[in-house]
């Protein structure tokens, strides 16, 4: 891949649609321009109505809009074009086809018009993925966390920290090397000073109960108890679609059955699974350790029960509830309300069959997802790449504190400036840059 390469291909997506966007950015875009269209006086950030030909035959393939953006003043922060032309796919490719006939111009690789605008320092790469995570969010908290990462939320924080570990490193060398200069001892207390508090608030920042990177993943709710308690009546319930067989037949679900819901602006993934019980049945005992696994990985276990039955539950309901992690991520609920009128008040219960209560459940849900999810002043962590950079950069700001050499404290101050540095891609590392635009579509 060259960065030398002028490069195109569609912005918007493919179908059908009264208008697609073609990208062009590189040194090849006035010439692109030229060659194309008809247009005299090109003009930056100007719109123009003009023909699209062919470089070649001339062959006029369609007429819409162009627009010039002049670098720097871009997204990649090279020239770039964008040629607003018909969004069907023949005009689409035979634009595309046409572009691929101009030299150097080749079609773009996933990713490569981000990955060149921080490069050209147009932005850090948490705003290239809060971009990344702006066009795939789905839900209004997700969008809203998403756009403030790609405005620079985090770019700012990482920076500023990384900026302050640069200076103490400056500090500490001038220190080291220039011991003629008489730079007072009392400048290590200061640095020492400094790195703590540093410490603290990258401490603070880290212990956010995962509450960004739930956000951007989605919160796993599922659906818990013995054979026929309701588990899947209720699913069908909560979304107000009928995903799962419902049926009197005990072991009517066995994979396991995920819907996506909206929950006030965030997203949740609710997972209906087979009922828990003892059985030689080879399908049956395939859906229960499917159940299992969920249980283990998703963030809160709605435990369903028979109200019928009530205050008597399962042998398997008794073992999850005996497993303190899963327990704290457990809520119970005796479904079936309509069939015990003398169930006692203080017990939750609802009926999915008649609808009681689920309001109530519904109140409790949004709690706990406001309680995971909930957006906070700060900016939110949101990817484990960050959290172990920042980890990594902790780990080594501990040690600058243990040490007692100047030189080996340098080191290690310099291990945690590398760190951060990882996060926002000032250290170009090609690797670090190849695994993380390999997510991006082409054309952004
Ligand atoms: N009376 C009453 N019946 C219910 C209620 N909820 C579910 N049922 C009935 O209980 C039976 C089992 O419901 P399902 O939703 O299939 O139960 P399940 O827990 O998914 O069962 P499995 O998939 O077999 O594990 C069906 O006949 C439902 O109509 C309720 O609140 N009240
Ligand atoms: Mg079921």
């Amino acid at each position: 891949m060259s960065f030398q390469d002028t490069i195109f291909a569609p912005a918007t997506a493919s179908g059908i649609a009264g208008v697609g966007i073609i990208r062009i950015s590189g040194k090849q875009t006035k010439n692109v321009i030229q060659k194309m269209t008809s247009i005299k006086n090109l003009k930056s950030r100007y719109a123009f109505y003009t023909k699209f030909h062919h470089p070649l035959t001339q062959e006029v393939l369609d007429e819409g809009i162009l627009i010039f953006f002049e670098g720097p003043n871009s997204f990649t922060g090279e020239d770039v074009a964008e040629f607003h032309v018909h969004g069907g796919r023949a005009v689409m490719l035979s634009i595309l086809e046409a572009l691929g006939k101009i030299e150097e111009c080749r079609f773009a690789e996933r990713g490569e018009y981000s990955r060149r605008a921080v490069l050209n320092g147009k932005m850090d790469l948490t705003q290239a993925e809060g971009m990344l995570d702006l066009i795939h969010a789905q839900t209004s908290k997700q969008k809203e966390q998403a756009f403030r990462q790609m405005s620079g939320a985090l770019e700012e924080i990482y920076t500023s920290w990384r900026k302050t570990m640069v200076h103490e490193l400056a500090l500490m060398e001038a220190y080291i090397d220039f011991p003629e200069e008489e730079i007072p001892d009392s400048i290590l207390v200061k640095v020492q000073k400094t790195i703590t508090d540093l410490i603290a608030q990258i401490k603070d920042h880290l212990s956010d109960n995962h509450k960004g990177e739930n956000l951007r993943e989605g919160f796993h709710i599922t659906l818990v108890g013995a054979p026929n308690v309701g588990k899947s009546s209720l699913l069908n319930k909560l979304v107000q679609k009928d995903v799962a067989i419902v049926s009197k037949t005990a072991g009517t679900t066995r994979d396991v059955i995920e819907t996506y819901f909206d929950v006030k602006g965030y997203p949740v993934i609710f997972q209906d699974t087979a009922g828990l019980r003892e059985t030689n049945e080879e399908i049956e005992q395939e859906g229960i350790k499917r159940a299992f696994q969920k249980i283990e990985s998703s963030d809160i276990i709605l435990l369903l029960a028979d109200a019928a039955d009530y205050p008597k539950t399962t042998k398997e309901i008794g073992q999850i509830l005996e497993n303190e992690t899963l327990k704290e991520k457990a809520l119970f609920v005796w479904n079936k309300k309509d069939l015990n009128p003398s169930l006692p008040k203080e017990v939750f219960s609802i009926s999915a069959k008649t609808g009681e209560n689920i309001s109530k459940l519904w109140t409790l849900i949004e709690k706990e997802v406001e309680e995971k999810m909930g957006l906070n002043e700060a900016p939110a962590l949101t990817r484990l790449r960050y959290r172990q950079e920042l980890e990594k950069a902790v780990a080594a700001l501990e040690r600058f504190l243990n040490e007692n050499e100047l030189e080996l404290q340098a080191e290690n101050l310099r291990q945690a400036a590398r760190s951060i540095g990882k996060i926002t891609g000032v250290v170009e590392v090609e690797e670090l840059f190849d695994v993380i635009f390999k997510d991006f579509c082409i054309g952004k």
